[in-house]
């Protein structure tokens, strides 16, 4: 079902997404909705002001120990008639007429509320990994990546940012020295929906992320192609020797999630786990499968003793 939006400005804007699935709509969500104002970036701001905007959270797990391993954090908008919309509903459309800056700084401050809210009801650990903010290529700026830092300050255990492989073709000297960035300021980077864009293995090297998330139209595959798998399990491989984790996105089975098992990768991630849940949710779900930190290197700085990073 495509999401029609009429976004009004100066003169109308008509913006149709096709990337909301009916299974989006399943989370209760709906997509099609007129959304007026000056323009989206305003709208946005006086939603976050009214609290229409909420995070939901997405559990990853450990493919081994079935630990949690972090989540991602997915908006949810809630419309004054109460029509829900997901992000593929808006995040387009922001990212084109304005918005998309107040809708990442406000995610940013959000997950870093309800980490902090997490490890005062002592679950902090149990999280098991950091909670992952998407983050759109057209925000890969210096200015941008200086007010990431900035916001997220001493607290980079606690977030992580997704980024699409094709975040950095514009303009990809900035786009790298922004990641490195964020990256040395001790922030975790993924890159997200990988093989769903155009790929270049030679910025799969340059990228600074610790992790891969594989597009989730290769893992739907996976128990109906002959190929399918075969680019996982390379995939995979391709990551492991790289040195960075893998994690399998829109895991919806179980034969999907052995056979990830199977083959080596390291988190999982999809309805089969768990859809993005309100934080109430994400608090049932750490109760029943709490992870325990991840293992941090040692590093010893000059003069003084071993230290976590
Ligand atoms: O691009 P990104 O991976 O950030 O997209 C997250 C989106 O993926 C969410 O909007 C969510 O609805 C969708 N999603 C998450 N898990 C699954 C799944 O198991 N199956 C399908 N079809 N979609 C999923
Ligand atoms: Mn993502």
């Amino acid at each position: 079902m495509a999401a029609v939006h009429k976004v009004q400005r100066k003169a109308p804007v008509v913006l149709v997404d096709p990337t909301v699935t009916a299974s989006d709509m399943t989370d209760s969500a709906s997509a099609v909705q007129p959304v007026s104002a000056e323009s989206l970036g305003s709208t946005i701001a006086a939603a976050v002001r009214a609290g229409e905007l909420v995070l939901h959270y997405q559990p990853k797990l450990d493919c081994r120990t079935m630990k949690l391993r972090g989540a991602e954090a997915l908006s949810r908008w809630t419309l004054p008639d109460g029509t829900q919309l997901v992000p593929d509903a808006f995040v387009a459309q922001a990212e084109a007429v304005g918005g998309i800056s107040e809708l990442t700084v406000w995610g940013v401050e959000q997950a870093l509320r309800d980490s902090r809210w997490l490890a005062g009801k002592g679950m902090g650990s149990s999280l098991g990994g950091p909670i992952f903010v998407n983050l759109s290529g057209t925000l890969i700026t210096r200015d941008f990546a200086s007010r990431l830092i900035a916001l997220v300050g001493d607290e980079a255990a606690r977030i992580g940012f997704e980024i699409t492989e094709t975040a950095v073709l514009d303009n990809p000297e900035e786009a790298l020295e922004c990641l490195h960035q964020l990256r040395e300021a001790g922030i975790a980077l993924a890159i997200d929906d990988y093989g769903a864009g155009l790929s270049s293995l030679s910025y799969l090297k340059q990228i600074p992320a610790g992790e891969l998330k594989i597009d989730r139209k290769f893992i739907q595959g996976m128990t109906r192609s002959n190929r399918d798998p075969l680019i996982v399990r390379s995939t995979i491989d391709l990551c492991h020797g790289l040195g960075m984790t893998v994690t399998a996105e829109g895991v919806e089975d179980a034969m999907t999630a052995s056979l990830l098992g199977v083959m080596g990768c390291d988190t999982i991630q999809g309805y089969f786990i768990s859809r993005a849940v309100p934080i109430e949710g994400l608090v049932r779900f750490i109760e029943e499968h709490p992870g325990t930190a991840p293992r941090v290197p040692q590093i010893r700085k000059k003069g003084g003793s071993p230290r976590a990073e």
